[in-house]
This record gives C-alpha cells, structure tokens and sequence, in this order.
C-alpha cells in the first residue's frame, strides 16, 4: 500500500485573524459609570505616569475603534471585562448596568461586523474591594466570587461569544503577587500568599471550565498563559535543566494543571523546596478532574537565555528557580525593552506544547513588538513591528505545516495600549494614540504602517508574507 502524507500546507480559510487589549489598558473611563476601582488602578496611581483614568479612552471611542477593526479585516478580537465594572466591588448582589451595557455594545458591535470576540474573563484587573474584604486570591473566598462573576458573563454573552479566556497570565501573578494586590508583607509571606493565591485561581478556573461545558455548550474555554521560549546559554546540561526549570514554573504549569487536571510534580517539588503549606481541600482533587480546557491561549513574545549563577537567589519571577539568570544574548536581536526577535523560537515553542499536548488547539493570544514611537506628520513607519510580524506569521505557517492545530493569531496589540510597568512610552499597537504618559491630548488614531501591513496579511491569508529563517 503506498501512503501519501496530507498534513495541513497553509493556514486554513477560517483561520482566525486578530488582535488582543485588555480592559485597564484600553478603556479609560476608570471612575465612570459605576466602575469599582481595582488592583490595576492603584498601581497607576502609584506609578504617576500609568494613567487608567483615561488610558487610550476605548470606553468612549468604541464605535470609532470597531470601525478600525473592520476596516483592518479582523476576524477575531481577544478583549478582556473589566471585573469591577460588572461588579464594582467584586461581589455585588446585582450586576451594574451600565458596565453590562457597554460590553454588550461591543459585543454586539463585533458581531455585526463579523468579528468573533474572544473575551478574557480577568486580566490583571481585580476588583481592590476584594483585597480589602478578605485579601484577594490569597483568600480561597475568591474562588466563589470569581465563580459567581464567570457565570455572571455566561449568561449575559454566552448567545454570542464562543470563545472564553479565564486568567491571564496565571504565572505572572503567582509570582508577583503586588499585581493582585497582596503587598507591604515581608518576602516569606509574599511568597506564601503569591503560591496560595495561584492554587486558589487553579480551582477557580476548573470550576469555571466545568461551568462552561454545562450551560454553553457549543462555546470553548481556556486559559491565556504565559509562554516564552527558554534556551540555555551554555552546552551543559545544568543550563539545559536550569531552563528547562523555567519553563515549566512560567509556562507549562498553567498548562499542564488546565489539560491535566492536577499538581505537576516538579510544582509540588518546588513548593516542598520552598517550606510552602497550602490550604487544600478535600473536593478540590475532583473539581481539578472534572474541569479542564478545551484550548490553550498562549503570550509569546520571544525568547530568553538562561545561565547558572549560583548567586542568583530572588524569590520571586525569574527567581522561581533559584541560581540562574537571564543573559542578554547577540545572537538574538534584543530590542529597545530587552525583547529577542526569534521566530524560530515561536515555532519551536508550539512544537513543545503540541508534544506534550497532541493535537490541542491554540490560540496566539498575544505576540508582539514594543516601540518608542513619535508620529511625524501623522504616520508611524514602524519597520521592525512589521518585520516581527512577518517572521513569526512565517513561522507560524511553518507550525500549521509540522501539523500543529493553531486556530488563531491575535498580535499585541490592536492599539496603543498602557503597558503595564511603562505606561505610553512602550507601543506596541498597530494604531497610533496620540496621548503621552502625562498628557491625554485628543487621543486621535492613526494607522501606522503595521496596520496597512496586517491588513494585507489578512485579506491574502498571509501569501504577502516573506520567507523567514
Ligand atoms: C503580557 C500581558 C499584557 C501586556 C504584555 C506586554 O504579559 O498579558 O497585558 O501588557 O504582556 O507587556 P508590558 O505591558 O509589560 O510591555
């Protein structure tokens, strides 16, 4: 018998082109309309220059930036809901109405021009009364309350959404616990409320896949996790595990707890090495059972060296794994913001998580280059972003031809956004914002050349992009 292999040779026809934001860093309008200030908030008030009060103010220029979409071509649009706008306090008795409003005209809005949302149920962004009634996620109260919240959204948007994110980023607030409000602790404590808060946002998400199978059953859920890619800066295999190490504390770990429903053991490991005790529950085994992801979310931005140096010890980040640090290497371009630019990276990284994984469906949920931009005479000639675009969609398509399910691409980000630590001096949108860290401006939009770029992208079904090793 002859056999003739038939993988996949392009990205398929209903590939799902898009973008990703998330509510803190759009929307603006922090105080209005019966918004509850959050964890996201403080910090910007802490900061001076992050500004969530007006952000790049989508809140008031919806209308304006879902016509920038169609007119790119989207076909899918990963945004996250802003907890404290459907709940001001996190717990509320009733929903507020006006925050159920707006989200439902977005909604609306993107299906009318037949952009699939794809809506990230908490991104960074937690309700501060909740820190303040019982300390956040370090309190297993939250596991209730973030149930009650998810299922709050099902019922509103659960006839025209299909596609559900529950926490961004897991890893990142495991591991820096001030971006979930737990802080002024000593470091022992901080590392025991960041752990404790990650097993709770586990049970949390495995109760809400379940929730999600049973009352929308045609819609798909996941989480949106961390992921970058990890090379070991020497030839030994010290640096090969040291890396390895990392890889699974950042990235899998989201991973493998949401399609294996348990612990993995090198997590247990790590908490036992760390003296850490966590408040379990008996019935927790079998909600991690009965609750799992139909698809993974993936953020990879680009890859990091990692070396052995024994007198690296942080508790925290990079500091999961003790006695390694990240090296800055030439070999990849780094830009501006410490980011490599390795395509092959992004290929070689679905290719792991397709092994451990077989078959899974991804979603990019975020990718993307950082710039700091000026506009001059209104345009953005923003070489590298679109570079960075090019190579990874190349490789992207490499991945769909090695047989990996990749569904969708949503690149960071759709506009300029605040970034987390570095406000509007780090862009990566393919929309200008003409807004600076202290001044709001009148907050035009201006297609940048990455936007003319994707569009194309978009409309060929990538045949305009060029070969990338
Ligand atoms: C991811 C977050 C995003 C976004 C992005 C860029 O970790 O999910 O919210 O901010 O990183 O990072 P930064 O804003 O630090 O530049």
């Amino acid at each position: 018998m002859k056999y003739q292999a038939k993988l996949p040779q392009d990205f398929p026809k209903n590939f799902l082109w898009g973008a990703s934001t998330s509510a803190f860093q759009v929307e603006g309008a922090a105080n209005e309309d019966g918004k509850g200030t959050t964890v996201a908030d403080l910090r910007a008030q802490k900061s001076k220059y992050l500004d969530t009060s007006v952000s790049v103010d989508h809140y008031h220029h919806v209308d304006e930036d879902v016509k920038l979409m169609a007119e790119l071509g989207l076909k899918s649009y990963r945004f996250s809901i802003s907890w404290a706008r459907i709940f001001p306090h996190g717990n509320d008795k009733k929903p507020n109405l006006k925050g159920v409003e707006f989200y439902n005209h977005l909604i609306d809005s993107l299906v009318e021009n037949n952009i699939e949302p794809i809506v990230t149920i908490f991104h960074f962004d937690l309700p501060q009364s909740l820190v303040k009634q019982y300390g956040g996620w370090a309190s297993r109260k939250c596991i209730n309350d973030y149930y009650h919240y998810a299922k709050t959204l099902f019922q509103l948007y659960g006839d025209r959404v299909n596609y559900w994110l529950t926490i961004n980023e897991q890893s990142l607030l495991a591991n820096v616990p001030s971006m979930n409000g737990i802080t002024d602790i000593d470091a022992d404590t901080l590392h025991q409320k960041g752990e404790q808060s990650n097993y709770n946002m586990f049970v949390a998400q495995a109760k809400v896949y379940n929730l999600c199978h049973q009352i929308l059953p045609n819609a798909k859920i996941g989480p949106a996790v961390s992921y970058m890619t990890t090379l070991p800066y020497d030839h030994t295999s010290i640096d090969a595990l040291k890396s390895k190490q990392l890889e699974d504390m950042i990235g899998f770990i989201d991973m493998d707890v949401a399609l294996r429903g348990k612990l993995p053991n090198y997590y247990l490991r790590y908490l036992q090495d760390n003296k850490i005790e966590l408040d379990i529950e008996e019935k927790d085994q079998a909600i991690f059972k009965d609750g799992k992801a139909d698809f993974l979310g993936l953020n990879w931005y680009s890859t990091s060296i990692f070396k052995l140096n024994e007198q690296s010890n942080p508790k925290m980040l990079t500091g999961v794994i003790s006695g390694v640090e990240k090296i800055s290497d030439e070999r990849i371009m780094n830009s501006e913001w410490d980011f490599s630019y390795d395509p092959q990276g992004l290929r070689y990284a679905l290719q792991k998580v397709n092994d451990r994984f077989p078959n899974i469906p991804i979603i990019i949920t975020e990718c993307g280059w950082p710039e700091k931009e000026k506009l001059e005479n209104g345009e953005i000639h923003d070489q590298k972003r679109i570079k960075y675009l090019n190579g990874h969609i190349y490789q992207l398509r490499e991945a769909i031809k090695d047989g990996i399910n990749i569904i969708s691409f949503n690149p960071w980000s759709f506009i300029d956004l605040l970034s987390v630590n570095d406000g509007m001096d780090k862009r990566y949108g393919l929309i200008y914002v003409d807004r600076d860290n202290f001044n709001a401006k009148q907050l035009h939009r201006y297609k940048k050349d990455s936007y003319y770029f994707y569009q194309k992208v978009i409309q060929t079904n990538a045949k305009n992009v060029k070969k990338c090793e």
